[in-house]
């Protein structure tokens, strides 16, 4: 095994009696939302999992270790430092591990650590993407390249408007990426559940899910799945409003030019500055319906491959 992963002894049992477990990132902890908010709902998001019969792997880098799986006391933590830790995405894993110091995990790195430790599912929020001119920026969030590499499906309500869906699709596309809808043949927006966009192939049960991850790695593709799962329809919000809150955002970002790695956490915390607390509440509310999702998909492969 990797000499730098600690696998937390919960989930290492539970991997090797074959029980489902599903991966969840800490990016979303410390960047994603604010103290003490995101604490308690990352707490709560593993109580659904354990609800729905898996057991949750809350992925991180403390102390230059790969964490799957933290205890409550280290969720705080992450959750009380916010955006102090470094926000770690592929590029920053060696040089974090060597240098013995903390990273919060996103989409990419989550992936990376879920696939060492053996977890194939993984919820979250939403993921990054193409950034809205990034034919002039090349800013394209590395989320993609690892959906194309790493064997892990991940579980979303789709990405925010902050990116180019449109953009975002075809380089999945390329990228050999299946997107998958569930219940559902448009590509929800995060807040929103539409975004006038199309899936690749509506998909109705958790069954059907685990089925195509199961053929997915019996032909031998290697990559991920991406599964885009709309906002419950009370949480919702409203198209226009949001619309208006992410181009304010955008613009600002560019006058002051921010870029880089800060961008996002930029425009996802200027978004819920100019839409108040709503847009958190729908935020944790869709995170919860992602969790039960991938709870389920993971005990229906169980039953698949099993
Ligand atoms: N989008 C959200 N919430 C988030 C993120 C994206 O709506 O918390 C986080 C995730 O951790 C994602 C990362 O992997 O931002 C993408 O950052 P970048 O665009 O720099 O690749
Ligand atoms: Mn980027």
């Amino acid at each position: 095994m990797n000499q730098y992963l600690d696998i937390k002894p919960e989930v290492r049992e539970a991997l090797a009696a074959g029980k489902p477990v599903v991966a969840l990132e800490s990016t979303i902890i410390s960047h994603g939302m604010p103290y003490p908010q995101n604490v308690e709902t990352a707490l709560n998001v593993e109580k659904i999992i354990r609800e729905h019969g898996a057991v949750p792997a809350t992925i991180a880098i403390i102390g230059g270790r790969l964490k799957a799986g933290l205890t409550p006391e280290e969720i705080e933590y992450f959750g009380k430092k916010g955006t102090t830790i470094a926000k770690a995405s592929r590029r920053d894993l060696a040089v974090l591990c060597a240098r013995g110091e903390d990273g919060a995990t996103t989409v990419t790195t989550t992936m990376i650590i879920a696939h060492m430790a053996g977890i194939s599912f993984f919820a979250t929020g939403g993921i990054g993407g193409v950034h809205r001119g990034a034919e002039k920026t090349m800013d394209i969030s590395a989320d993609l390249e690892e959906l194309a590499r790493t064997p892990v499906m991940v579980i979303c309500a789709g990405a925010k408007a902050i990116l180019d869906l449109r953009l975002t699709l075809e380089y999945l596309e390329t990228h050999g990426v299946p997107v998958l809808g569930y219940g559902t043949e448009e590509l929800p927006a995060f807040y929103s559940r539409h975004s006038g966009l199309k899936v690749d192939y509506r998909v109705d049960s958790p069954e059907e899910l685990a089925e195509a991850f199961c053929v997915q790695k019996e032909l031998g593709l290697g990559g991920g799945m991406l599964v885009t799962n709309p906002i419950p329809e009370a949480y919702a919000m409203d198209g226009t409003a949001i619309d208006r809150a992410i181009d304010q955002a955008v613009r600002e970002a560019e006058k002051q030019g921010v870029r880089g790695k800060e961008i996002t956490p930029f425009l996802l915390a200027r978004v819920k500055d100019l839409t108040g607390g709503d847009s958190l509440e729908s935020n944790i509310r869709l995170v919860y319906n992602n969790a039960a999702l991938a709870a389920e998909t993971a005990k229906a492969y169980q039953g698949v491959n099993g």
